[in-house]
């Protein structure tokens, strides 16, 4: 018997993270796609909460950064919402752009500090999203949350990460886009980037096992987050930030199969989906499907399902 889990989904319409509007409507296309009963139908208890609103009024000065102010307002709420709904359940964020991992991993860490027991992270992106607010070059947000929540300096703005997430506690999957200054600060930390190549060539069951049983030594929480993009947008064309040669429809359901065997995943974010940019809906159904996968959906039960 598979345990069940108390499951909270939580919608994340945050579209400020770039300048590429769209996922805004992400969580709707979540939901039109099926992801509660998709969950209550292996037997987990789902409570969809809503949409999450960011503060209003937040106060920000940095200059050159896309919709700062907004976006401050967006991690301080989901924060709020995050380390609320992790005393109880295992949340699911439906995003929304991947700044709004800004919020959830920050509301995670303090349910995680809590609780005395450490956050791992594992990263599904094309990208490294490791910038800081000085070194990013777009001024895209989105392209920074890992930064904030392993504890780079440069968030003036955004509350202060109390608990950051250590670097040795980050495992990336998918990595194929990464740019000169993350690269650069890569290079000193601890963080275990697996990227494309390295799938193709050893594959990508190894490197996530070694992960999750660290994991598992350290009793710790795991926040997975799930970027569109992790995929190949021959599969997943619903997302702004594309990159040929993403992780195939296999891979990427072998690593939610992996985590659902685990049991370790304590918090999941969806993020990215533009479904301005979808094929009648496909891209939002395979991460409905993924997301079953990781709560133990098998490939014995999988619906066929034409594309008409
Ligand atoms: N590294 C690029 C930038 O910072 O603008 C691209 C970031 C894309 C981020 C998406 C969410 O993964
Ligand atoms: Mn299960
Ligand atoms: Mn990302
Ligand atoms: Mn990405």
């Amino acid at each position: 018997m598979t345990a069940t889990h108390a499951i909270k989904l939580i919608g994340a319409p945050m579209d400020c993270g770039k300048t590429r509007q769209g996922c805004l409507m992400g969580p709707d296309a979540f939901r039109t796609a099926g992801l509660a009963s998709a969950l209550q139908s292996l037997g987990h208890t789902v409570d969809d909460l809503g949409n999450v609103a960011p503060d209003a009024n937040a106060i920000a000065e940095q200059s050159g950064l896309v919709a700062l102010p907004e976006t401050v307002g967006w991690t301080t709420a989901l924060a709020r919402v995050a380390e609320t709904a992790m005393q109880d359940s295992l949340p699911v964020f439906m995003g929304g752009d991947h700044a709004l991992s800004l919020g959830t991993v920050l509301g995670v860490a303090r349910h995680a500090a809590a609780q005395d027991r450490p956050l791992f992270v594992l990263w599904l992106d094309a990208h490294t999203d490791f910038h800081t607010p000085q070194s990013t070059s777009s001024g895209n947000l989105h392209g920074t949350p890992v930064g904030y929540l392993t504890g780079r300096t440069g968030f003036h703005d955004f509350p202060m990460f109390e608990h950051p997430v250590p670097c040795e506690n980050v495992t990336m999957l998918g990595l194929r886009s990464v740019d000169a200054p993350e690269r650069a600060a890569l290079q000193d930390t601890q963080i275990t980037g697996i990227d494309m190549r390295a799938i193709d060539e050893h594959g990508i069951a190894a490197p996530l096992a070694q992960f999750l049983n660290k994991v598992r030594r350290a009793n710790g929480l795991l926040h997975v987050s799930l970027d569109v993009d992790f995929l190949d947008p021959s599969v997943a064309p619903a997302v702004g930030t594309t990159v040929p040669g993403g992780a195939t429809v296999r891979e990427a359901h072998l690593v939610m199969e992996m985590l659902h065997d685990s049991a370790l995943m304590t918090s999941l974010d969806l993020v990215e989906l533009n479904p301005f940019l979808d094929e009648r809906g496909r891209t939002a159904q395979l991460m409905v499907d993924l997301t079953a996968s990781a709560f133990g959906r098998t490939v014995f039960d999988r619906p066929t399902r034409a594309f008409a």
